[in-house]
């Protein structure tokens, strides 16, 4: 039944899901692919929970059309995925395996056949490990290679494949996996941190470049994750702690794309701490290239404020506390804020702030939410349903907050549900999940959730209640 709900989007609207390679594809040794960092540190004990690691995960590679059926089943418009780099270049650069390469030719084909739009990651963390064994993302040279894979992607799949992101999530592949240690490779130095910070926007630049050499029809751009400081009271110290988390965290990957510079402020707090990003003549040319859009992955924010004892910024000091003294700011945990099954505070105002915030701090860009979703981690019950009523609420009051920033005039031209199915949550394995589909990992059946069903509807209208 089609109905017309108070809650309507633009008729153009790109409603879609998203996953990425090694959360979901498994065969890991399968069709000449070779391993990446994430193979090698969900390998080490102690680095993810219950040892769990993406061998078999959803199995995705083998099963790509009953995943393509379950998103043409939900009415999406689009899927966003990522690219193996280690299927398509096991060394990382020089020979091209073209046995990956038909593999993601064939998810492209049957998600065209299917009437969806491909959207295409190319860097969602998996770095193939034989560059790593060279240095990884802090030798330069990784971006030069990263342009290369890239460019072997542009031309294999430039013509089918409307949507491009470079890299996912930058902070991510960055802070995370060298300065707190979460994340592959699992280094915590913050000086490295801010390298591969650069090497990542580099490679991003650099890749740009490719596109626009081969005059490709499609559209291309880079999907930070950002997060949103409300400020506790309107005490200039408190407005101005949430500006240097917002600078620490969003600013520091988005300015130098569309303002050529890194924040200076911040630059010159890390100065203090003697750390600088390797910058060198024409990087910052390369790296802001105007973009055609901007992909966003927002999950979670808070109140914040001046902290209570200020941290002093000592270059001994631990990473974290490093990262702590940069930031200089205290979150506030609002009494009532419900967490999700991860234990992110459930912030849907922080989502029509941070748009609207990009809205004006970058000239109102073309923006496509890349992610935003919840874990909640309710299984199948004894109906053989999978009630999950905290995502449904998660989804529905975060797709208000963002119809708001849209009625507020910010130029967002789509949403991707993160994630299309449970998948391996990192270095949480697979205790965590995010999926609009329950995935059993024991037998791969996949059960899609009430989340799935009110996502179909939501669709279908193009809308939802207020
Ligand atoms: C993002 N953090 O990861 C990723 O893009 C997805 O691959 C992932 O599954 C999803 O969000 C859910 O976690 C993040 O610790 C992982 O701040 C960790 C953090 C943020 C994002």
């Amino acid at each position: 039944m089609k109905s017309h709900p108070p809650i309507q989007f633009p008729s153009q609207f790109l409603w879609g899901a998203a996953t990425s390679a090694y959360q979901i594809e498994g065969a890991h040794d399968v069709d000449g692919r070779a391993p990446s960092i994430w193979d090698s540190f969900a390998k080490t004990p102690g680095r993810v929970v219950n040892g769990d690691n993406g061998d078999i995960a959803c199995d995705s590679y083998r099963r790509v059309e009953e995943d393509v059926a379950l998103l043409k089943q939900m009415g999406a418009r689009a899927y966003r995925f990522s690219i193996a780099w280690p299927r398509v270049m096991p060394h990382g650069r020089g020979e091209v395996n073209p046995l990956g390469i038909a593999y993601y030719k064939r998810l492209v084909s049957l998600l065209r056949d299917a009437g969806i739009a491909p959207m295409a990651t190319l860097y969602h963390w998996d770095l193939p490990q034989a560059l790593h064994d060279e240095g990884g993302w802090m030798n330069r040279r990784t971006a030069q290679d990263f342009a290369a894979f890239a460019a072997v992607m542009f031309d294999a799949l430039g013509e089918s494949v409307p949507f491009w992101f470079t890299v996912n999530e930058p902070w991510c592949a960055s802070f995370l996996s060298h300065a707190i240690g979460e994340h592959a490779p699992g280094e915590k130095d913050l000086n490295r941190a801010v390298t591969v910070a650069h090497h990542l926007l580099l490679g991003h630049g650099l890749a740009m470049t490719e596109f626009r050499k081969r005059k490709l029809g499609g559209q291309i751009g880079m999907a930070p994750n950002v997060d949103w400081r409300e400020p506790y009271s309107q005490d200039p110290e408190d407005i101005a702690a949430c500006e240097r988390g917002l600078d620490w965290f969003n600013r520091w990957f988005i300015d130098p794309i569309y303002h050529g510079r890194y924040p200076a402020a911040m630059a010159a707090r890390y100065a203090e701490l003697g750390i600088r990003a390797p910058i060198e003549d024409g990087d910052m040319a390369t790296i802001s290239q105007h973009p055609d859009m901007l992909g966003i992955n927002y999950y979670t924010g808070s109140f914040a404020k001046a902290p209570a004892n200020p941290l002093p910024l000592r270059p001994g000091d631990s990473p974290q506390r490093q990262m702590d003294a940069l930031r200089n700011l205290d979150t506030v945990n609002v009494p009532g804020f419900a967490k999700t099954h991860i234990d992110w505070p459930i912030f849907p105002e922080g989502f029509t702030k941070v748009l609207t915030w990009l809205r004006d701090e970058y000239g109102n860009p073309p923006v496509f939410i890349t992610e935003n979703g919840a874990c909640d981690n309710t299984q199948v019950g004894h109906d053989g349903q999978v009630h999950d009523a905290l995502r449904v609420e998660y989804m529905h009051r975060h797709v208000i907050a963002l119809h708001r920033a849209i009625r507020s005039g910010c130029d967002i031209r789509g949403y991707m549900a993160w994630s299309l199915l449970d998948n391996f949550e990192w270095a949480y394995g697979y205790g965590k999940r995010f999926g609009l589909i329950h995935v059993d990992f024991g037998t791969q059946q996949r059960t899609p959730k009430d989340s799935f069903h009110w996502y179909s509807q939501l669709i279908a209208n193009n809308g939802c209640a207020a």
